[in-house]
């Protein structure tokens, strides 16, 4: 069960951020309002939420998930890939001194975004992207290994991050979409498969027994209830045009 989340305010140049799709610029006022409801969300699965102060100088940096990965018994800064994201970790690392876990620091040549790192209990699957490289994904095994924690890579094809395109809902359960569907290491999970017209989906978080749905995407909803699951909607059009989903905005620990 998760006890705290970090989130870090939407800046004004969030509408220059990082994008590879074309969906349009964000409407910086709605980004607030859609922040506001999902810190919102966030406390109602029963979260207590820092909120950090948004940062002008890194668009991007409301995508607080791609800097910082915070385990029950540690937390590892990251090495973004994209260079006009790598000081953005500076503010994270900040605010996560008062949890009192050991800090490690991923380093040259090494680069993670920690949207590519899904635990599923005691493993890590780390994506190997666009964005993270064998050097990071090497130097995550080493800091986590001596707390009992495994660690494995995930070639990607079609997705930003390995999180874009998988989400793991606990009890096995793997919600996941196209490449992630067929992926041999996922062949031991029950697959809940994510219809081609509503990839953005795939990225679902699950809190304390719920899981967080952007709106509009009914079909995977449906398919998570139907599983079991009380789902919670949350509106994050403004974040998806600049490919990014729901895990990306916090950090959940
Ligand atoms: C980027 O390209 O870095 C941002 N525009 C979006 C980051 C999304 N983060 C994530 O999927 N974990």
């Amino acid at each position: 069960m998760f006890t705290s989340a970090m989130v870090k305010s939407p800046c004004p140049n969030l509408v220059h951020g990082i994008r590879n799709t074309d969906l349009g610029t964000p409407d910086f006022a709605r980004a607030c309002r859609q922040h506001a409801h999902y810190i919102d969300a966030l406390t109602g699965c029963g979260l207590s939420v820092t909120v950090l102060e948004p940062d002008d100088a890194f668009p991007d940096s409301t995508f607080i998930e791609d800097t910082c990965l915070v385990t029950e018994k540690c937390v590892v800064i990251t090495r973004p890939g994209h260079l006009s994201r790598r000081g953005e970790t500076r503010a994270v690392a900040h605010a996560m001194q008062p949890f009192n876990r050991p800090v490690m620091e991923i380093t040259s040549p090494g680069t993670l975004d920690a949207g590519d790192v899904m635990q599923v209990d005691r493993h890590f699957y780390v994506g190997l992207s666009g964005r993270t490289n064998a050097a990071g994904i090497r130097q995550l095994e080493q800091f986590l290994e001596p707390y009992g924690y495994t660690v494995s890579g995930i070639s990607l094809t079609s997705v930003l991050h390995l999180k874009t395109g998988v989400s793991y809902l606990e009890n096995n359960c793997l919600l996941a979409w196209g490449e992630f569907i067929t992926q041999p290491e996922f062949s031991d999970f029950t697959i809940l498969p994510v219809d081609d017209s509503e990839a953005y989906a795939a990225n679902s978080v699950w809190i304390n027994g719920r899981v967080l749905v952007p709106a509009g995407f009914e079909k995977t909803r449906s398919l998570i209830e139907a599983h079991g699951y009380d789902t919670l909607t949350v509106d994050v059009s403004e974040f998806q045009k600049l490919d990014g989903g729901l895990s990306c905005l916090s950090l959940r620990f």
